[in-house]
């Protein structure tokens, strides 16, 4: 693995999830392994699960870890290539990427959607700039349209709580006050296409996600149905893809209730946090026994250690 950007950096992804159930099992194995190496954390947003996640992994392996808040302390950087620099950015990212690498050993990045220019967003300006004049490895912290350090600790949270071999997966879609990103929708459905689940989705009509992602996955725009004999419940809102950024529905009627949840195979509820309680789930669901949003979130040091230890034993 050189980056991990996307699902397409795992070669095999059978191989990273036992390897991940082995961090799981005991994350202090490989705690000499970092020694004198040095993790590089940049966020353009806000964090919470990922910041600390991140650097619980890290002192694990027993690396070092320096953070940057670009969108507070650092200089506002630019990403377009051959732009004359005379207006708000500062530094371009070409020379950020290759001073940065020359302090640490891997840089994860988080830098969110703007929601303005679909084109934009979805060319992965800022990662992609870094992946190419980065001169160590890449970790993709939540990128415009992808978040696969989540997809992986939930493919961890349902392999560890499925009780068939073939559990059906919903993923779907629930109302929220702002426009979000596509990202964890979109690397949830890439990584579910890869697993051995039955992933069906389901959102109101014109949040239909890029073909890129749910081309050849069940899209059911009735939720009750969509519900029936779930195995997992996996909340989330997303703006329009296709109106791009823009909230089409606020539709309460589309909040996971406990009355959906009994349409349910006793279905396990999943959101990656943070999440609006009584908005996209209601306390009776998010509280009750069949939640795993917390087991989730502790996932999240599971699946950045995973990626690390692959850099690191390079
Ligand atoms: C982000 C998103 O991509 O949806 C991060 C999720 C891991 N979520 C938010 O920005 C939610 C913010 C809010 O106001 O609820």
């Amino acid at each position: 693995m050189e980056n991990f950007f996307s699902i397409d950096d795992v070669t095999d992804l059978q191989e990273l999830l036992q390897k991940a159930l082995k961090v799981k099992a005991d994350p202090l194995a490989n705690s000499k392994l970092g020694k004198h190496r040095t993790l590089g954390l940049i966020f353009y947003n806000s964090s919470l699960r990922t910041r600390i996640s991140s650097q619980k992994a890290a002192y694990n392996l027993g690396m070092d870890v320096i953070t940057l808040n670009i969108g507070s302390d650092g200089w506002a950087l630019e990403s377009k290539d051959g732009v004359v620099m005379d207006q708000g950015t500062a530094e371009h990212i070409k020379d950020a990427a290759a001073v940065i690498s020359e302090y640490v050993d891997v840089i994860g990045i988080r830098c969110f959607a703007g929601l303005k220019d679909r084109e934009e967003d979805y060319l992965e300006g800022v990662l992609q700039n870094f992946i190419k004049h980065a001169t160590v490895p890449i970790i993709n912290l939540e990128s415009s349209t992808l978040h696969p350090l989540q997809s992986l600790a939930d493919l961890v949270t349902i392999e560890t709580n499925k009780n068939k071999p073939k559990p059906k997966v919903v993923l779907t879609w629930a109302p929220h006050p702002r426009s979000l990103p596509q990202a964890v929708a979109n690397s949830f459905v890439e990584w579910m296409k890869e697993a051995d689940v039955e992933l069906v989705i389901t959102h109101p009509k014109g949040y239909d996600l890029s073909s890129k992602f749910s081309n050849g996955v069940t899209v059911e725009y009735d939720q009750n149905k969509a519900f029936e004999g779930a195995d997992f419940i996996y909340a989330k809102n997303w703006s329009s893809y296709t109106s791009y950024g823009e909230i089409l529905s606020k539709d309460t009627a589309w909040c996971v209730d406990e009355s959906k949840m009994q349409l349910t195979n006793n279905a396990k509820f999943m959101h990656c946090l943070p999440v609006r309680r009584n908005v996209i789930v209601t306390d009776g669901v998010i509280d009750s026994e069949n939640s795993l949003v917390i087991e989730q979130a502790g996932n999240r040091v599971v699946s950045i250690q995973t990626v690390l230890q692959e850099f690191l034993s390079k």
